[in-house]
């Protein structure tokens, strides 16, 4: 299978299915789209909207769904239906968390209130949110699901990363969380796809 994914020149929702393939050894075409391309290159998207992954010229779109048919494909979807719904409920809670700070993420450049949003959002959602994550890891297999990696943990640290580096120490008092992140940043796939970018 040919894969090229499409998406912009930034982590956001493409990152996770950027680590989906780097995690397996899967080759794919990283295209990175500028955002100055982004209203001629629009109406070739089914919806005008990114991701899109083309697999063998087909188009897929929907972050949820390209993560999970490339979870399938690639065995880190849990080893039956009850992880595979337990995969589908941790992504679930993390992309409600970051759909409330995606804008934010893209636009804002000023650190003062991107932190204001942040507390916002914590407040509202955020603190809940991240608990039940924390609440989930401290039962202490080191992962979301089971004994093993999983696309949860993939979309989990993709998301949660890039929600720690726009809302600076915002999650200090999610310690389970914070563990999970730097240990997933160690692990040597994720490491040498990140090296290879720097
Ligand atoms: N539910 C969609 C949302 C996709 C989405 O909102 N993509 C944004 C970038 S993260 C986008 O394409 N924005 C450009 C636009 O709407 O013109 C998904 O998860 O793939």
């Amino acid at each position: 299978m040919k894969y090229r994914l499409l998406y912009f020149d930034d982590r956001g929702r493409g990152e996770p299915i950027r680590l989906l393939f780097h995690m397996s050894g899967e080759t794919f075409e990283d295209v990175r789209i500028a955002h100055e391309d982004w209203p001629e290159f629009r109406s070739k998207t089914p919806l005008g909207q990114l991701p899109v992954l083309e697999c063998d010229g087909k188009q897929l779109i929907q972050t949820k769904a390209i993560c999970r048919y490339l979870a399938k494909s690639f065995r880190l979807a849990g080893r039956n239906m009850a992880d595979a719904a337990a995969c589908d409920v941790v992504v679930d809670i993390v992309l409600d968390l970051y759909d409330q700070c995606e804008h934010v993420i893209m636009t804002e450049s000023d650190q003062r209130k991107k932190n204001e949003h942040w507390r916002e959002v914590y407040a509202a959602c955020g603190k809940e949110t991240l608990g039940r994550l924390d609440a989930i890891l401290r039962r202490g297999t080191g992962y979301f699901v089971g004994n093993d990696i999983t696309w949860a943990d993939i979309v989990v640290f993709a998301l949660v990363s890039n929600i720690k580096d726009n809302f600076k120490n915002m999650l200090q008092s999610h310690q389970q969380l914070l563990t999970f992140l730097s240990r997933m940043k160690d692990n040597s796939k994720i490491k040498s796809y990140y090296e290879s970018i720097a």
